[in-house]
C-alpha cells in the first residue's frame, strides 16, 4: 500500500484527490508540520526540503520501493503507475504538463503567499510597514492567475483538455481558504469549474480522508506552544 506523508492542505489535498481517482490504496502517515515533525530526520530522507505531501510506494518500479516528494512530481509519478487522468499521447501530455507546471510554479506559490500575508503578517510582524504592500501584490496575482484558468475554461470542461492531474493539482487552491479574498463573480467559468470538480465522488472521498487527521490540532491555539509554531513555520533559514 502507498503510504502518504500528509497533513490536510491544499497541497495535501492535490495527491489524497489524485489516489482516490486513480483507485490506489494507501495509508496516510500524518505529518504535523505545526508540532515540527516535517524535520524529523525520517521524514527528511525521503522528503529534503521539509514540505509535505510526500509518498512511499513499495512497488515502484522494478518492484522495489521508491520515495517521491514534490506535490508535481507525485502526481505525474501516480498518472504513470495507474495509467489514469496523465495521458500518454505526447501532444495530449504537454497540454496536460504546461498546467501542472502553472500551478506549480503559479497559483500554488502566490496563494500561498496571498494567504501568508493577509492572515499572518498583522499578526506576527505588527511593526514591519509592508505586509500591506504583499497581501496586495499576492491577491492581485492570484486574480491575474484565475483569470487566465477562467479565459481557458470559456471553451471546454477541464483544464488543459480532459479531467486530469492538471484540474486535481489546481483544484484545492480554488476550492479552499483562497477563493475567499477573490471576488469569484469576475470568474464564471471557473466558478462552474470548481463545483464541478467538487461534486466528483473521489473529490469528496478525498475530503472525508482530510477529516480522519484535522481533530490533530495544528498548534494548540493558546500561549507559548502557538509562537512556537509560527517561529519555526514562518521563520525557517537554511539549517
Ligand atoms: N512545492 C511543494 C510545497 C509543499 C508545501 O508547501 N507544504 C507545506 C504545507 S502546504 C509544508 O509542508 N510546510 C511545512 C513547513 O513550512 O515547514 C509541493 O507542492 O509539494
Amino acid at each position: 500500500m502507498i503510504e502518504l506523508y500528509y497533513w490536510p492542505t491544499p497541497n495535501g489535498h492535490k495527491v489524497t484527490i489524485a489516489l482516490e481517482e486513480m483507485g490506489l490504496p494507501y495509508v496516510i502517515k500524518p505529518v504535523n508540520i505545526g508540532r515540527g515533525e516535517q524535520f524529523e530526520p525520517a521524514f527528511l530522507a525521503i522528503s529534503p526540503n521539509n514540505r509535505m505531501p510526500a509518498i512511499v510506494d513499495p512497488d515502484g518500479p522494478g518492484g522495489a520501493p521508491i520515495s517521491v516528494f514534490e506535490s508535481g512530481a507525485i502526481l505525474q509519478y501516480l498518472g504513470r503507475k495507474s495509467g489514469k487522468f496523465y495521458p500518454v499521447d505526447e501532444r495530449a501530455r504537454v497540454k496536460v504538463d504546461e498546467w501542472l507546471f502553472w500551478q506549480m510554479g503559479g497559483l500554488g506559490p502566490m496563494a500561498g503567499q496571498a494567504n501568508h500575508f493577509r492572515n499572518y503578517s498583522p499578526t506576527l510582524l505588527p511593526d514591519m510597514r509592508f505586509s500591506a504592500y504583499g497581501a496586495n501584490r499576492y491577491t492581485n496575482e492570484v486574480h491575474r492567475l484565475y483569470g487566465v484558468m477562467n479565459i481557458e475554461l470559456a471553451s471546454r470542461d477541464y483544464i488543459g483538455g480532459d479531467y486530469s492531474i492538471a484540474d486535481m493539482i489546481s483544484w484545492p487552491w480554488v476550492a479552499g481558504q483562497s477563493s475567499a479574498m477573490i471576488q469569484m463573480e469576475d470568474f464564471p467559468h471557473l466558478t462552474a469549474w470548481k463545483a464541478r470538480v467538487g461534486a466528483r465522488v473521489a473529490v469528496r472521498r478525498a475530503l472525508e480522508r482530510a477529516k480522519e487527521i484535522q481533530n490533530i490540532p495544528l498548534v494548540q491555539q493558546t500561549g507559548k506552544d502557538l509562537e512556537e509554531a509560527r517561529k519555526m513555520l514562518f521563520g525557517q533559514r537554511a539549517r
